[in-house]
C-alpha cells in the first residue's frame, strides 16, 4: 500500500548531544523540544515486489550517500512486518535540508509513520517514538505534538527511551520560534559524527552531564507555568553549553558563521533594551529566536 505521512521538525530547548549506545541510538541525557508548525516534511512510501531496489528521493533528488542509514531503518521495519519487498520513498521538505534545521528529525519521523503503515504495522505513539529513535534520535520527538521530552531511559534495550508530549500545542499558543537562515549550505560535520567525537574527546563532557538535569527541570517547569524568561534563559544557556562542547571537541567543531554571532549579539542587545527574546542554535549556523507572539513582528 502507498502511504503518505507528514511530520514537523522540532527544535530542542534542552539539547541531545551524545549517545550511550550508538546502535540503538540511546542518548546520554534526556532532552526537551518544541515541534514547529512551519518546518514540515511530507513522505510517501510504497513497498512493492515490482521494485528491484530501494529508492529514496528527497526534494526531487535521488539520495546517493545514505548518511542516516535510511535503508537500515527500512530493513528494521521490514523485519518487524515480516516482508521482503523493496520500497520507493519520496520526501519533500519546505526548508533547506542538513543546515541545522532538524530536517532529519521530521524526515525520519515522517518516514517511520508512512513506512510502518505501508508495511501494515500498527503501533501506539510510544512504540512509534522508540522505533523512530532507532532511525535518528531527535526524530523521536517529532512524532509528538507541542512540547516533547525524549527520556534518556536506563535500560540497555532502550525500551524506556521514548518521547512524549509534556504540553500540547494549545497549551502555550503565544510561544514563537523565529528561524533565521544564515546559510543554506550543508554543514561539514554531521551531528552523528560530531557528537560521537565530542563524547570521546571533550574535557567538558562530564560538566554537561552534571548540569543538564537542572536545565531540564527549569525548562519543563517554565513550559508548565508559561514563563518565557525561565524557558528562554535556560534554553540559551543550554545551547551555549552544547556549543562549548563542540568547540572543545578534538578536532574542534565550529558551526557558527559571522552572522550567527551578529544575531546572538542583536538578541542580547534587544533584551537589554526591554524586548524579551532568547536564542537557540543547533548543529549548524542558523539561529532560532524564541519570543512571544506580541513581539514577533518587531523581532
Ligand atoms: C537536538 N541535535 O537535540 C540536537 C541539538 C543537534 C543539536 O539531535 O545520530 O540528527 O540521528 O541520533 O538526532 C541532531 O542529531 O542525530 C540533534 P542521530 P540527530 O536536536
Amino acid at each position: 500500500m502507498k502511504v503518505t505521512a507528514s511530520a514537523n521538525a522540532n527544535i530542542a530547548l534542552v539539547k541531545y548531544w551524545g549517545k550511550r549506545n550508538e546502535q540503538l541510538i540511546l542518548p546520554q541525557n534526556s532532552s526537551i523540544s518544541m515541534t514547529c508548525d512551519g518546518l514540515r516534511t511530507v513522505t510517501t512510501v510504497e513497498f512493492s515486489d515490482n521494485y528491484k531496489k530501494d529508492t529514496v528521493v528527497i526534494n526531487d533528488e535521488e539520495l546517493k550517500k545514505d548518511e542516516k542509514n535510511i535503508i537500515g531503518h527500512l530493513d528494521r521495519i521490514r523485519k518487524l512486518a515480516r516482508i521482503k519487498s523493496k520500497a520507493r520513498i519520496v520526501s519533500e521538505t519546505n526548508f533547506p535540508v542538513a543546515a541545522g534545521l532538524a530536517s532529519s528529525a521530521s524526515g525520519l519521523a515522517a518516514l517511520t509513520l508512512a513506512a510502518t503503515r505501508s508495511a501494515g504495522i500498527t503501533m501506539d505513539e510510544k512504540e512509534l517514538t522508540i522505533l523512530t529513535r532507532m532511525g535518528s534520535g531527535s526524530a523521536a520527538r517529532s512524532v509528538c505534538e507541542g512540547f516533547a521530552i525524549w527520556h534518556r531511559g536506563n535500560k540497555e534495550d532502550g525500551s524506556d527511551s521514548f518521547a512524549e508530549t509534556i504540553a500540547g500545542k494549545n497549551h502555550w499558543p503565544e510561544f514563537r520560534m523565529i528561524t533565521t537562515i544564515v546559510t543554506e549550505s550543508k554543514k561539514k560535520v554531521s551531528s552523528r559524527a560530531g557528537m560521537a567525537q565530542t563524547v570521546k574527546t571533550s574535557p567538558y563532557y562530564n560538566g554537561w552531564l552534571d548540569s543538564v538535569d537542572d536545565d531540564l527541570t527549569k525548562v519543563a517547569d517554565g513550559i508548565k507555568r508559561k514563563d518565557f524568561q525561565t524557558v528562554g534563559l535556560a534554553a540559551e544557556a543550554n545551547c551555549l553549553k552544547m556549543h562549548a562542547l563542540m568547540l572543545t571537541t578534538k578536532p574542534a567543531i565550529i558551526y557558527w558563521h559571522p552572522a550567527t554571532v551578529e544575531i546572538i549579539r542583536a538578541v542580547t542587545q534587544w533584551r537589554e533594551e526591554g524586548l524579551p527574546c532568547y536564542f537557540t542554535i543547533d548543529a549548524g549556523p542558523n539561529v532560532k529566536v524564541i519570543c512571544a507572539s506580541m513581539n514577533e513582528k518587531e523581532i
